[in-house]
């Protein structure tokens, strides 16, 4: 009789092979996608928003993460807060999706009020003798790392973010992403698992067929290549760049502006990579011309010409420019469904059809977000198919593939599965 009992999450861990794709059963199973949202999106830092989300007391904005709702807000002394949106009473949600904006946080069924540092100071009926003081709004461990709000939302997060968190400020300081305001923002529903939607970030070997736009300005000899499957004309095009690569990276350096790979992969609990990029063609930023998209630079920015500081979480990507930032959210919703949130940031003052066209800002990202999603589909859809077997990555182009898929069973293994 065939065996129908599913293998063990441990047991699929173990077939995977170094070099290779995720087994099947990672992409697809609703047990590995609770397992996931637990080790990767509680007991890891993930990027969830910006301090810009809520630039003013009183702004509100509601993410939700699994079953976990947070309320990202600002408080009456323009402190960034994150509360859980769960009401001390018996556990109403105080916020529905969105962003809105408060005065006081009022739960909607009985009325338990809260002021916008959490604390509870108001509730009907419950008697003289009721302490109020027990039952503030949980707070959730969050860090403002350059403006991006990380939060962990285990007792014992991983204290090697320290080492993002000194990168990270350093390099985004001069962009000011604290103060910068969100032109834009969308949400994209990517028929596929999250891990298929990272996977796709780290490569560019889909690029050049897949997205006509993005390669304007994007370069993506950081992403590797095969200089043996080049024609000549091709490699020497390549090297040309890997020239620029060094030499743009030695004088942006030698001009104080770090630019040099960081990273943090294998072996580390929180997980990233950080380098500026150069701008392919006009070089100032990811437009359909390459030049900037707003004559406002981001904050103390004075060049439109440092290349694009690139980062990488284990749920997010951003490109900082002279003119302008984009940044991703990634969040599972189920094992073959993600969210993508994209923004696009500009200097606060920077005003939408005076200092920047929107849709000169937007459309290289609105078209590669959109791409990219139809690409994550085709592979789940794939993979959940009985013909698929894991396939090799590529090691000139897909290394940081491979890094990942290693990363992954490393920390399941490292949370007891
Ligand atoms: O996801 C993309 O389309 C590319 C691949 C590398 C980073 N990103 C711009
Ligand atoms: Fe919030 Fe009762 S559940 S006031
Ligand atoms: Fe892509």
């Amino acid at each position: 009789m065939l065996n129908t009992f599913p293998s063990s999450i441990s047991s699929v861990l173990d077939s995977r092979a170094e070099g290779y794709s995720l087994p099947a059963g990672l992409y697809t199973r609703d047990d590995v996608f609770e397992a996931d949202l637990d080790v990767f999106f509680r007991k890891h830092w993930i990027y969830v928003g910006l301090e810009c989300d809520v630039p003013d007391a009183g702004d509100a904005t509601v993410i939700d993460i699994g079953a976990t709702s947070l309320i990202l807000l600002r408080d009456d002394d323009e402190y960034v807060r994150v509360l859980h949106n769960v009401c001390r009473h018996r556990g109403s949600r105080l916020l529905d999706g969105g962003s809105t904006v408060i005065s006081k946080l009022v739960c909607p069924y009985h009325q338990w009020t809260y002021e916008l540092s959490g604390e509870l100071v108001h509730a009907p009926h419950m008697g003289t003798d009721f302490d109020k003081s027990c039952r503030n709004l949980k707070p959730v461990n969050f860090k403002s790392i350059g403006g991006l709000i990380y939060v962990c939302l285990s007792d014992t997060p991983p204290d090697d973010v320290i080492t993002l968190e000194e990168v990270v400020d350093e390099r985004l300081a001069p962009y000011d992403i604290r103060n910068a305001k969100v032109a834009h923002q969308t949400d994209v529903i990517e028929h596929g698992n999250w891990k298929l939607t990272m996977e796709n970030n780290r490569e560019c070997y889909h690029c050049a067929a897949n997205h006509p736009e993005l390669c304007v300005s994007f370069i993506d000899l950081d992403f590797g290549f095969d200089p043996a499957t080049l024609n000549e004309e091709d490699r020497a095009e390549a090297e040309r760049h890997l020239r620029l690569y060094a030499e743009r990276t030695q004088a942006w350096e030698a001009e104080g502006h770090p630019s040099g790979v960081v990273e943090q992969v294998c072996g580390h609990a929180t997980n990233f990579r950080t380098q500026r990029l150069i701008i392919a063609g006009a070089g100032e930023s990811q437009t359909r011309d390459a030049t900037a998209a707003s004559s406002k630079l981001l904050g103390k920015m004075t060049r439109k010409d440092l290349g694009d500081t690139h980062l990488w979480g284990h749920n997010c990507w951003s490109h900082f420019m002279g003119d302008h930032a984009v940044t991703a959210m990634v969040v599972p919703l189920s094992a073959n469904r993600t969210l993508v949130r994209t923004k696009w940031l500009v200097h606060k003052d920077a005003v939408e059809g005076v200092d920047y066209d929107l849709n000169k800002l937007t459309e290289v990202w609105i078209a590669t977000t959109e791409q990219d999603a139809e690409l994550v589909a085709r592979s789940q859809s794939g993979v959940e198919d009985p013909a698929y077997d894991p396939g090799p990555y590529s090691r000139f182009t897909e290394p940081q593939l491979d890094n990942f898929a290693t990363w992954y069973i490393e920390r399941m293994r490292a949370h007891g599965y």
